[in-house]
């Protein structure tokens, strides 16, 4: 299908939505049938192949969307993340760099779900006269990609639904999933007093590193170089733009797993998931690098919004040698700095820490006696709208998404604040730098890895100093399927289940006969399964505690 002039397109649409056009598009990229798509926490993900008619369609909301701010340009990342090579996802990015405000969330899988363009039409029409949107206001939307293999055809099918919307469409390629939530929000701010930075890859590249170089160069430069496994995705990428843009003597950086051309690299033995889930090096590291114990090294996603770090303390070859420094590990770095920083500074800022039910019983224990901590569910969404609530808040995963957010008034706050010594003159700048230095809109495995080389250097740390604040209890995470996860209903930040009705009950019979243990049960937002969690004080009955919940849950199951 020829897409259409954006012109006539526009003034279709300020009789109505282009029906025309949208028959003619659903027919060119028809639902699979017997298909469900859902769109949830990370949007839609699931075969690349089959996502064409869903890129389609959540092109024509995302125009919506746009409209319904006032024209303001929303984002659209082709994306599965750490998922293997042949998935693919899309997820939509509201106009600060957010992501999408979670009541449209249900329109987007009423969409995606109709089964002909009539349906297609009446979800479209039911969103537009709920949310009350104006078809004439204009609409703009910058979309972006992964290195995927079904990218190009997936971004053709999305161009050719904003086309239909006579939306303002802007390709920005290649890009990681941050950089893309980065350009949305230094597109809506330019030539605004709060202009984020220049809305182009390198603008992203050139605030990072500006910041960065600001705060580390009156640091000595640590000899060792971080070793980064780039999960074979556009990291990769990304970490050689950054390096045009800082030189070895302030970052030392090892790339490694940069292949982004060999069929089925991506995520492969590698990449933060294989890191965080397995415990272990990236497939291979033992036999290629002689890797001193000590050395730093980290592994990003497949799109680069989630970073572990990792050492060894000992030779590759002893098993116990592997320690990882994950989410919960950065976040009580990140909190640690700050709060001191704040307090050198002589400002009032209340700073918190945001985690969820997967963090380690250590890592809470840890922050909570330094700063509040709030507990919300998995997703990245309800994190980053609870850390909103503190003046800075601190949100991580343990998996490695996270980030920090300062409120406006702590931005402003920062700027205007009188130092009463140098000392706090020098705590305030390097606050300010740190609000470059981090990305706002989302967690950045880029950003939070320079975050971290700046707390390390200026602590002159090494991983082991920081990998000695607290010790992780011994935590175990298995998957069980179910008949229907959905009967699997949380509530209490997914700590305690209110459905399959007595479950609850039984594991915390089975939590009561280990020390220190914790157990809790969720339905994946991303994975046709319920995830078990354990954790507990003596490593050998682990399994143990595991095992006995995944088999109650496996008993449950009706
Ligand atoms: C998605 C979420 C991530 C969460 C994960 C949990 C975003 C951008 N990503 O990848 O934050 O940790 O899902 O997966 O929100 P699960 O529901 O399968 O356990
Ligand atoms: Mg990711």
């Amino acid at each position: 299908m020829a897409l259409p002039s954006t012109i006539s397109a526009a003034r279709a649409m300020a009789e109505g939505l282009p029906t025309q056009l949208i028959h003619e598009g659903v027919k060119e990229y028809p639902k699979p049938e017997a298909v469900k798509f859902t769109y949830g926490t990370a949007g839609v993900r699931t075969k690349g192949a089959i996502l064409e008619s869903v890129c389609y369609r959540i092109a024509l909301i995302s125009a919506l969307r746009s409209k319904k701010l006032g024209g303001k340009t929303v984002g659209l990342m082709v994306t599965a993340s750490h998922n293997p090579e042949e998935d693919n996802g899309l997820k939509a990015v509201d106009a600060r760099g957010e992501m999408l405000e979670s009541s449209w969330e249900s329109h987007c899988t009423a969409a995606v779900n109709a089964t002909n363009a009539d349906e297609l039409i009446a979800a479209l029409e039911t969103l537009i006269s709920t949310a009350k949107i104006n078809l004439s206001t204009p609409a703009s939307v910058v979309y972006g990609h992964d290195t995927r293999p079904t990218c190009p055809a997936l971004c053709k099918a999305l161009a050719s639904g904003l086309a239909a919307m006579g939306a303002n469409i802007i390709d920005a390629g290649l890009k990681t999933t941050p950089q893309l939530h980065y350009l949305v929000k230094a597109l809506n701010t330019k030539g605004t007093p709060d202009a984020y930075g220049e809305p182009t890859e390198e603008g992203y590249y050139a605030k990072l590193s500006a910041a960065y170089i600001s705060l580390v160069s009156k640091f000595p430069p640590t000899s060792s170089p971080l070793i980064v496994d780039c999960a074979n995705g556009v990291g990769a990428a990304a970490l050689i733009g950054l390096k045009k843009h800082i030189g070895e003597q302030y970052l030392l950086i090892k790339a490694q797993r940069t292949d982004t051309k060999t069929p089925g690299a991506l995520n492969s033995g590698c990449g933060a998931d294989y890191v965080k889930t397995n415990q272990r090096l990236p497939s291979g590291y033992e036999k290629e690098s002689s890797l001193a114990p000590g050395e730093r090294m980290c592994s990003f996603d497949g799109d680069a919004d989630r970073i572990v770090f990792y050492y060894l303390r000992g030779p590759a070859s002893q098993p116990d040698s592997f320690r990882l420094l994950d989410g919960d590990k950065i976040a009580s770095l990140a909190a640690d700095y700050i709060v001191e920083l704040v307090k050198k500074a002589g400002v009032e800022l209340e700073v918190g820490c945001v985690q969820t039910a997967y963090a380690n019983g250590s890592s809470t224990k840890y922050l909570q006696q330094r700063v509040p901590v709030t507990c919300t569910p998995t997703g990245v969404k309800h994190l980053h709208a609870a850390a909103e609530r503190y003046d800075v808040g601190v949100y991580f995963e343990a998996n490695g998404h996270g980030t920090v957010l300062f409120s406006e008034s702590a931005q402003r706050t920062i700027k205007e604040a009188e130092p009463s010594s140098p000392a706090a003159e020098d705590a305030l700048s390097q606050l300010s730098a740190l609000v470059e230095l981090i990305n706002q809109t989302v967690g950045d495995a880029i950003s939070d890895m320079l975050l971290v080389e700046v707390i390390l250097r200026s602590r002159q740390w090494g991983a082991e100093d920081w990998d000695g604040a607290y010790e992780d209890l011994p935590n175990k995470l298995l998957k069980v399927t179910v008949k229907d996860r959905f009967a699997f209903k949380t509530e209490d930040a997914e700590r305690k289940l209110i459905s399959p009705v007595g479950l609850q009950a039984k594991i915390d019979n089975e939590v009561a006969k280990y020390k220190g243990a914790r157990s809790f049960v969720r339905a994946s937002g991303t994975e046709d399964a319920v995830r078990v969690y354990a954790e507990c004080a003596l490593a050998p009955e682990l399994d143990k505690l595991a095992t006995a919940v995944a088999r109650l849950v496996q008993e449950t199951d009706v």
